[in-house]
């Protein structure tokens, strides 16, 4: 049976992930606008107790700045409005400048605007504002759920707000500064019980090193990454686009794995450990899986990055 990118989304099986993720995402998005940001506003002030939230650099800022100044100016009705409009996904030209900004500047812009709320230079929410009983359940799932899987759902949750006229998930828009990756003497090497592949180490070392041309040139040029509960995103050049995007500053820590015989020339490859986001540091680890297929020449063919249900699934390294 000849190997497809869809049979290559099913290696390794039994790997369970958190599915609790988009169950309440999608419970969150049937919401009001006014008590999904109330919501979102308890989560928050929550998890803030337990993990601290980095402030984003300035320079990423900068996109962001001309309509963060805009909505300070604005009566705290007018406020209010711009967040309902960008929950409720309203066209307005703010909508659609917030839809065009990068993960990281939409995350930033809010983070602003929290500070703000908190000092009260941006209309708060209401006090005393009381959450229907669906936003009610919907925080009951966020408690339950571990730092890893709380900290997905809410930037979930930021990523899908705004009007964005174009496809979704489309990479039409402003770029983040490139930075440059680490320099050869600082780089760290990871260690993986059982995996000495060197495409496997090389992948993670390069991803810690923010060097994403040197991990991009790891895959096969037909290769795939599949990103959490996402589609995977196929070919060289889509995956450079989206590391540039997303893997800024992130610190990946595998710590077991297990590489199985080669099938028709092909090797699954079973990574698990933790990621941790700059955002918030060593205070949150999410468990993670790296399913790799390794194409007959070593090149990645697939690889799928798995948000875990549970630690236990750090130990789950079955073939079936
Ligand atoms: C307030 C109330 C009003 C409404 C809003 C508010 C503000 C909310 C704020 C939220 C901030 C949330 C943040 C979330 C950050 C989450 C980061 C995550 C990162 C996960 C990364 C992973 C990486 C995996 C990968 C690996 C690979 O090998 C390949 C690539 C990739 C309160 C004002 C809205 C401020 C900051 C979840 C898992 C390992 C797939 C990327």
């Amino acid at each position: 049976m000849a190997i497809t990118l869809e049979s290559a989304r099913s290696i390794f099986p039994s790997t369970l992930v958190a599915d609790i993720v988009p169950a309440t995402t999608e419970s969150f998005n049937q919401l009001s606008a006014e008590d999904q940001l109330a919501l979102i506003w308890f989560a928050y002030t929550e998890m803030g107790r337990s993990i601290t939230v980095a402030a984003p650099g300035a320079a990423n800022m900068i996109l962001a700045q001309g309509i963060l100044e805009q909505i300070k100016q604005m009566p705290p009705e007018a406020q209010t409005q711009v967040m309902c409009d960008l929950a409720n996904r309203t066209d307005t030209p703010i909508c659609r400048s917030y839809a065009s900004f990068t993960m990281n500047i939409k995350l930033g812009f809010w983070y602003q605007l929290g500070e703000w709320m908190a000092q009260g230079l941006v209309a708060p929410i209401p006090p005393g504002y009381q959450l229907s009983s669906d936003a009610n359940a919907v925080l009951e799932a966020i408690r339950k759920a571990d730092p890893g899987q709380q900290i997905t759902i809410l930037r979930n949750t930021v990523v899908n707000m705004g009007f964005d006229p174009n496809a979704p998930g489309s990479y039409k828009r402003v770029e983040d500064p490139v930075v440059a990756p680490t320099e050869m003497a600082s780089r760290t090497k990871v260690m993986i019980d059982g995996i000495t592949n060197a495409t496997v180490l090389s992948y993670i070392n390069n991803m810690n090193a923010n060097d994403f041309e040197a991990a991009i040139a790891l895959f096969n040029p037909e290769g795939a990454l599949q990103p959490p509960f996402e589609r995977p995103i196929v070919g060289r050049s889509a995956i450079l686009a989206y590391m540039r995007e997303q893997c800024q500053g992130l610190k990946m820590i595998p710590e077991r794995g297990v590489a199985e015989p080669a099938e028709e020339g092909y090797t699954p490859i079973k990574v698990t450990g933790k990621v941790q986001s700059p955002w918030f540091g060593a205070s949150v680890g999410m468990n993670i899986a790296w399913r790799f297929l390794l194409d007959p020449q070593g090149k990645i063919f697939f690889v799928a990055v798995d948000l875990l249900a549970s630690t236990k699934e750090l130990l789950n390294l079955v073939r079936r």
